[in-house]
């Protein structure tokens, strides 16, 4: 059942990109063409598991002008901005901007269709956003997915959530799905996940990056532990990996009360970052 959530999510996230072409709504002159990708937008009220979207302004005009692409959303949705300005040239051929929007929604948002309204001088485009139901997180459940992850850096070209956001797969590596630190060659790095509420756990499942392009005997984490928080907020070492050229590493351990789970990275195989494509986290 949770793979089954899993794959729709991941089906979700790859909602078709496209344009859309831009509504006048009757105004007399419209130089600036606004579209997003993907077209519409599934979010779920977890931490971790923001929604996308790209924005793209193009001045099909002949002056250079500047623009406010302005977002105005529906109900509970939280943006990452709620304006996009640019400057925009006018050149032969027309040259697009872009930049991406975060879409997050609370954990009690009640499942629904929501929208996110995009306007540019008169032109305007909608983006429906359906809000899901919260996956389950009771036994056999990953505790871990969505959750709020924080790490002691991130590489710039890689995302936070990537390694909470329920894929797995090291083929989907370079887009995003993913985390990788930002400091080369300097160890150790960690990877907190903070769970929803405190929960009896004794399992971590780790996937480190193991593609056909980047095996992990090159590429993936080799030594670390895995640490809990308790109620009172110390960390304890509950599992230890060390000399790992595996993919996927299942780290058991006494069932123990915990608030967050940490992922100590102390060296990873090619001496370069640290690389987590998913970790789960589970009870008994
Ligand atoms: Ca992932």
């Amino acid at each position: 059942m949770t793979i089954r959530w899993q794959s729709a999510l991941a089906l979700g996230a790859a909602v078709a990109t496209g344009v859309v072409a831009s509504t006048t709504g009757g105004a007399p002159r419209t130089d600036v063409q606004i579209s997003v990708a993907p077209q519409q937008l599934s979010v779920v009220g977890l931490p971790c598991f923001p929604g996308t979207l790209n924005l793209t302004m193009t001045n099909t005009g002949s002056e250079d002008r500047y623009a406010d692409l302005t977002l105005d959303p529906s109900g509970p949705l939280q943006l990452s901005r709620e304006v996009f300005s640019s400057w925009l040239p006018a050149v032969d051929p027309d040259q697009p901007v872009s930049a991406p929007v975060e879409v997050r929604v609370p954990r009690d948002t009640a499942p629904g269709k929501y929208s996110l309204d995009l306007e540019v001088d008169r032109s305007e485009l909608t983006v429906p956003v359906t809000v899901n139901p919260l996956p389950p997180k009771g036994p056999g459940d990953n505790l871990a997915l969505g959750e709020q992850a924080s790490a002691s850096s991130t590489h710039g070209n890689f995302a936070l959530c990537g390694a909470v956001d329920g894929d797995s797969d090291s083929e989907h590596w370079d887009t995003l799905t993913g985390w990788n630190d930002g400091t080369r060659a300097a160890f150790p790095d960690r990877y907190d996940v903070a769970l929803a509420e405190p929960s009896t756990i004794n399992r971590v499942e780790l996937y480190t990056l193991d593609s056909v392009k980047y095996p992990a005997p090159a590429n993936g984490l080799r030594d670390w532990d895995v640490q809990v928080r308790d109620g009172t907020g110390d960390w304890q070492t509950v599992a230890q990996v060390r000399g790992n050229t595996a993919g996927h590493v299942t780290s058991t351990f006494t069932p123990t009360q915990a608030t967050a789970v940490r992922i100590l990275c102390l060296a990873g195989n090619g001496n370069t970052y640290s690389r987590i494509v998913e970790l789960e986290v589970y009870g008994s």
